[in-house]
This record gives C-alpha cells, sequence and structure tokens, in this order.
C-alpha cells in the first residue's frame, strides 16, 4: 500500500508539497523508490561484480554454500572492491570541487582573472603561516600564489611524500597513529600498505588501477588503500576547497537565515542554486543585488530577486551571505513543484536527473553551468570563471524574463519556514569561546557538555525524511551532547529550529547553560559537504589543546540518513582520524563477512577509529552516549 505524505517526512512544507504533487501527479524520489519494489539483494549486501565482462558476477552466500566470480574472487574480494570505488567516487567530487578554487586563487594571485578577489586576508595570512610561507613584507598576491602552488601541488605531487595539507593541520599525535599503523601493517603481513594520502588524485587513480581485474584481491590491503583516499579527502581535496573559498569569498560568521520552502516568495522572482560549489552562486548572489537587474526584475512586475539556496552551494552562499535555503536533497524536487521558481540553477553533484522533466511541466528553466554535469533537457550555460559576472548576469537575465511566464494560478508555496543562527567556522567558534578552545574544553571537562556529535549527510527515500537527523539530535542534546554537523543534515536541523535558540530548551542542564553563556544554539552549522574539513580542524585544535589524540576525545560521528558516495568517503576519514562512526542505511558491506569485521572491530587497533549500524535514532544516542562515557572515562574526567 502507498505510504501517506506524513510517512514519507517528518517536515511539514514536504507534506503538504507531497500531497499537491500526488494529486497533480507529479513523480518524485518516493515513487520512484516505490516503483523499483524490492531493490537487489547482491547490490545491498554489496556482492555484484561488473569489473569485467567474463561477469557480472554474483558471488557470496547463494542458496546452499558460496559462490566465487568467474575469476575466482570471492565475497570479501568483491564487496571491498565495491566500496572503495564508492570511496574514490565520493573523494574525486570533493577534490575535484576543490580544483577550482585553488586554480581560480592562483589566477588571481596572477591577475589573470579579475571577476574576483581575495575577500580574506586575514585567513590568507593564517593558512599561509602554516606552511611558514613568509607573510612579513610580502604582498597579498604573492602569498596567494605560493599558497595556490602549495594547494594545487598535493593534487598531482609524484613523490611518495604525504601531502603539504594533511601535515600542515592534522596533530602530530594523528600522524603518528598513521605511520605506526603503517609499521603494524607492514610487520603483521608483510606487505606495504600505506595509509597517508601521497597525492589527492593518486590515490583516487590508485583504487581505480587496483580493483581492476586481478589486482589486488586482498580485503585488507583494498580497505588501506580506501582510507588513504579518504584521508586525501578529509585532510587534503575537502579541507583545500573549505580553506581556498574562505580566502576567496570570506570567512564564515554569525548570521541569522531562514530556512525551508516558505523562503520562496510569491511576488519575487525566484531563482534557486542548487549543487555543491560556491564559485557561480557567489556570483548569482553579487549580479541579482544589482541595481540594473533590480530595475529589470522591476519592469518584469515583479517585487525583486530572491535568490535561495539548496544542498551544499545553499549551505555555502548561507554561511556567507545570509541567503536563504529552500531545503535538503529530497525537497529539490518539492521547489519546482511549487511553481514559484523561475530557474534552477545547479553546478554539480546530488542534483536529481529527473529536475529536467519536471520543470518541464512548468515555467521553470533548468540551467546547468558545468561541463561536467550534463542533464538532457537542460537548458546549458557554461560557466567560465574568467566570465564570471557575465555569465551570472546572462543566468539572472533569462529568469528575470522567465518571469512572465509564471502561471499565478500553479503557484503553491507552503507558508513554513523557520529561523537558524549559522556561520559556525572555526574561526568564528573560537571567536565565541573567546579565542581559545580553552573554555570548551573546560565545559566538557565539567561535564557540562559531555561530549560533541558531528553529523554530516544527506537525505534518502528508505529514511523517512529528516526523521533520524533529528530524532538522533534530540536524544542527543537532552543528554547534554553538542552537535556540530555540515550538508542535509544542518538544513534538516535549521528547518526545525534545532539551530535557534528556543532549542536550548531541549537541552540538558548542562548545554542549556553552555550554550546560554555563548548565545548559541545547541547545534552549530559548520557548513557544507566539504565543510566536514571543519569538523576535522576542530577536532585537532581540540586534541591539541588538551594535550591527547583525537581518538581519546568524546566524539562521535553519524551519517544518519545518507545516500551519497561522499558520505562513505567522509565517514572513511572521520573514521580513520579516530572517530567511531555510525551510519544508516547499512552501507553495502554486509556479504563479505571479514571486511564487516574489519571495518567495525580491527580497525580499531590500527587508527582509533570504526563504523556502527544502527537503525533507530534514540538506540544510535544511547551507542554514542556509551562510547562517550567511555571515552571520558579513560580521559580522567
Ligand atoms: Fe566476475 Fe571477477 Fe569479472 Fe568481477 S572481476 S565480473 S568477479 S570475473
Ligand atoms: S548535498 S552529499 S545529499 S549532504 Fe552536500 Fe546533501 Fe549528501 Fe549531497
Amino acid at each position: 500500500m502507498k505510504k501517506k505524505p506524513e510517512e514519507l517526512s517528518v517536515d511539514k512544507a514536504a507534506q503538504e508539497m507531497l500531497k499537491l504533487a500526488e494529486k497533480e501527479g507529479y513523480d518524485t524520489a518516493w515513487e520512484r523508490l516505490d516503483a523499483q519494489g524490492a531493490q537487489c539483494k547482491f547490490g545491498r549486501l554489496g556482492t555484484c561484480c561488473r569489473n569485467c565482462t567474463m561477469g557480472p558476477c554474483r558471488v557470496g552466500p547463494v542458496g546452499e554454500g558460496s559462490r566465487k566470480g568467474v575469476c575466482g574472487a570471492d565475497a570479501d574480494t568483491v564487496v571491498a572492491r565495491n566500496l572503495i570505488r564508492m570511496i574514490a567516487a565520493g573523494a574525486a567530487g570533493h577534490s575535484d570541487h576543490a580544483r577550482r578554487p585553488a586554480k581560480l586563487l592562483k589566477e588571481v594571485a596572477e591577475g589573470k582573472n579579475k571577476d574576483y578577489q581575495i575577500r580574506d586576508e586575514e585567513k590568507l595570512k593564517a593558512v599561509a603561516a602554516r606552511f611558514g610561507i613568509v607573510i612579513e613584507g610580502e604582498s597579498i598576491r604573492d602569498i596567494a600564489l605560493l599558497l595556490s602552488e602549495i594547494a594545487l601541488n598535493d593534487f598531482g605531487n609524484q613523490d611518495d611524500a604525504p601531502i603539504a595539507f594533511l601535515k600542515a593541520y592534522a596533530p602530530g599525535s594523528r600522524i603518528s597513529v598513521w605511520e605506526k599503523a603503517e609499521k603494524a601493517l607492514r610487520d603483521q603481513t608483510g606487505k606495504e600498505m600505506g595509509i597517508l594520502p601521497r597525492s589527492i588524485d593518486r590515490e583516487v587513480v590508485e583504487v581505480m588501477h587496483r580493483t581492476h581485474i586481478g589486482v589486488d584481491n586482498d580485503p585488507l590491503s583494498l580497505l588501506v588503500q580506501g582510507v588513504r583516499t579518504a584521508l586525501g579527502d578529509g585532510w587534503g581535496g575537502s579541507l583545500i576547497a573549505t580553506e581556498l573559498q574562505d580566502i576567496l569569498f570570506g570567512t564564515p560568521k554569525l548570521r541569522q537565515i531562514e530556512s525551508n520552502l516558505g523562503v520562496l516568495k510569491a511576488d519575487e522572482i525566484n531563482i534557486v542554486v542548487h549543487g555543491h560549489e560556491a564559485i557561480l552562486s557567489e556570483k548569482i548572489v553579487e549580479v541579482s543585488n544589482l541595481p540594473e537587474m533590480m530595475d529589470a526584475a522591476k519592469k518584469s512586475g515583479a517585487a525583486g530577486i530572491n535568490v535561495v539556496g539548496m544542498c551544499c552551494t545553499g549551505n555555502e552562499i548561507l554561511m556567507r551571505h545570509g541567503i536563504p535555503i529552500a531545503g535538503n536533497a529530497l525537497h529539490q524536487e518539492l521547489a519546482v513543484i511549487s511553481g514559484a521558481v523561475e530557474a534552477m540553477v545547479v553546478d554539480v553533484q546530488c542534483i536529481f536527473p529527473a529536475l529536467s522533466s519536471l520543470a518541464s511541466c512548468f515555467h521553470t528553466k533548468f540551467i546547468s553551468t558545468s561541463d561536467q554535469a550534463g542533464f538532457p533537457g537542460a537548458t546549458h550555460i557554461q560557466f567560465e570563471e574568467g566570465r564570471a559576472t557575465e555569465i551570472a548576469k546572462e543566468i539572472v537575465t533569462m529568469a528575470i524574463s522567465n518571469f512572465a511566464n509564471r502561471n499565478k494560478e500553479r503557484v503553491y508555496i507552503p507558508d513554513i519556514r523557520e529561523t537558524a543562527i549559522v556561520g559556525f567556522s572555526v574561526e568564528q567558534i573560537l571567536a565565541a569561546l573567546g579565542g581559545s578552545p580553552e573554555p570548551l574544553l573546560d565545559a566538557v571537562k565539567a561535564g557540562k557538555i559531555r561530549g560533541i556529535v558531528g553529523i554530516v549527510g544527506c537525505n534518502n527515500p528508505k529514511v523517512k525524511q529528516d526523521s533520524f537527523h533529528l530524532g538522533l539530535v534530540k536524544e542527543l542534546i537532552k543528554n547534554d551532547v553538542l552537535i556540530i554537523g555540515t550538508g542535509c543534515w544542518a538544513i534538516a536541523a535549521a528547518k526545525a529550529g534545532l539551530m535557534n535558540l528556543k532549542a536550548i530548551d531541549l537541552c540538558g542542564p548542562g548545554l542549556a547553560g553552555v550554550c546560554k553563556s555563548l548565545n548559541i544554539p545547541p547545534c552549530l552549522h559548520m557548513g557544507s559537504c566539504v565543510d566536514c574539513s571543519r569538523m576535522l580542524v576542530l577536532a585537532g585544535a581540540l586534541a591539541e589543546a588538551l594535550g591527547v589524540d583525537i581518538s581519546d576525545l568524546p566524539l562521535v560521528g553519524s551519517a544518519p540518513e545518507w545516500m551519497s558516495e561522499k558520505a562513505v568517503s567522509i565517514g572513511t576519514y572521520f573514521m580513520a582520524s579516530g572517530m567511531p562512526v555510525h551510519l544508516w542505511p547499512v552501507p553495502p558491506i554486509l556479504g563479505g563477512k571479514e571486511v564487516t569485521s574489519i571495518l567495525t572491530e580491527g580497525i580499531k587497533d590500527l587508527v582509533g577509529g570504526y563504523f556502527f549500524v544502527e537503525e533507530d535514532p534514540v538506540k544510535t544516542a544511547r551507542l554514542m552516549l556509551e562510547s562517550i562515557d567511555d571515552k571520558r572515562k579513560a580521559l580522567g574526567i
């Protein structure tokens, strides 16, 4: 029997739009999941291989006994290969994102790009100082050039040394954990198994090489390469994206925003920017505020231009400019169904191809902009950094002209929005604490804050939208756990009011006291998917201030409604940085007993972190609290 909207999402705006979708017959991700019927068991267990044309092979427990692939690969080999290909794809997404700001910073420094500037010189100097770049007496452009070259070198460095960003940011104690793990693996197996990433691109390429038929068939060796690739993402690609975007566009500062579909405006031209990169959306925001654009909008009969975000492109401009956010991953189709969107402008990642045909049912222009992301049926306007302002004007102008095509009778915007305090970059968290992590550590030591949980990730129609995100958070803050997070989790928390000061009422007494004294909510929005690197940097700063390793801290990670391969990479680099990491839904690994055992148990001895899965938010919180309390006990606090 078909599920009711209330069973598909806890979000009231989504429920309203799902009712409308059903009435009008619009297809959504929930409908399409339903239409899939029972999903393939081999796919779910991770035991389907099509890495060569002797297959595809379905391996593992089949009827009586265990079947191998044509080449002889067993279930653990296939599961490990499939998993690390997911990690490689996720790491590639983040790192390819990072390449753009790295190249752009170089072009700005060389004076070749006049469309962008260095907006945060202080951050540039602070980042450069980590690499020993001389700042005194040097020009901003010279400093930026040296930094951009270090960043770009981390993508393709061919010597075997660890990447520069990891060495400059990861605490020394953590680097020695990884070095010891490499030695232990060598002693135990006689085989080299590197954990420290040598270059961001190389580790992704090496995953593809090793998982080609007949190369690496050892589950442990494959998984260690997966860890190395993920670390090249977290302490490499993602970190480069975060730091260089801060330098180019400004480091996020605290501000209040509005969230959910109610941010769309019935009398204005609505432009939704969706995807992950900040480079184009920064310009759309800038250009839409130009007097010439405002005049054109007025002439078209609109009261103004309303730029709103969706998913992580939305998180980028929300953190830096206070732009409202219309929703997280499962809201993308619902925004179009409002009939009030003149243009949905997309860059890369997490953009449903379904948007093309859905937009064609409305006047909405679905505009793709990246050479890397094609959408049949979309209007393509190729973005180029060197003509950014001109292209952004073209896009905004197209949206303005499209206002005349809006059918007012088909407009339905749910009157649902919520305020959120956002902008918690590491710099802002430290500023809120008076400049040092000490007050936060004092609150942790005193038990006012029992622990910290970092939550990331997506929506997945297999999980009632936002229900796990919110159920988990409510249980944790009730137990004095501070929450930090990014991505679609952060948007879920914003929509539910968990990022405003009213949420303090839901906290245990210790956390409530800390939040009141600092005037902050109990859930801190740290940005987009690549900004998970901010959480690593914060964890590293706390560990260093306390003189311990990250794995000693009462920290836990979670991706409670994950769906994207990037979430696998993020979960892996959190785990490899020393944290227990919760996942739901279950990743496709259960078909490999050895792989499951390594990831949930064996890996702990090597890197301090491990994965666990749990379907129930309250039970998940309980498991997290057990881990937090064990860590507190070991620290003697
Ligand atoms: Fe089958 Fe082996 Fe080819 Fe995979 S690599 S499809 S298991 S024969
Ligand atoms: S957008 S990766 S659905 S968090 Fe970053 Fe959301 Fe997950 Fe994409």
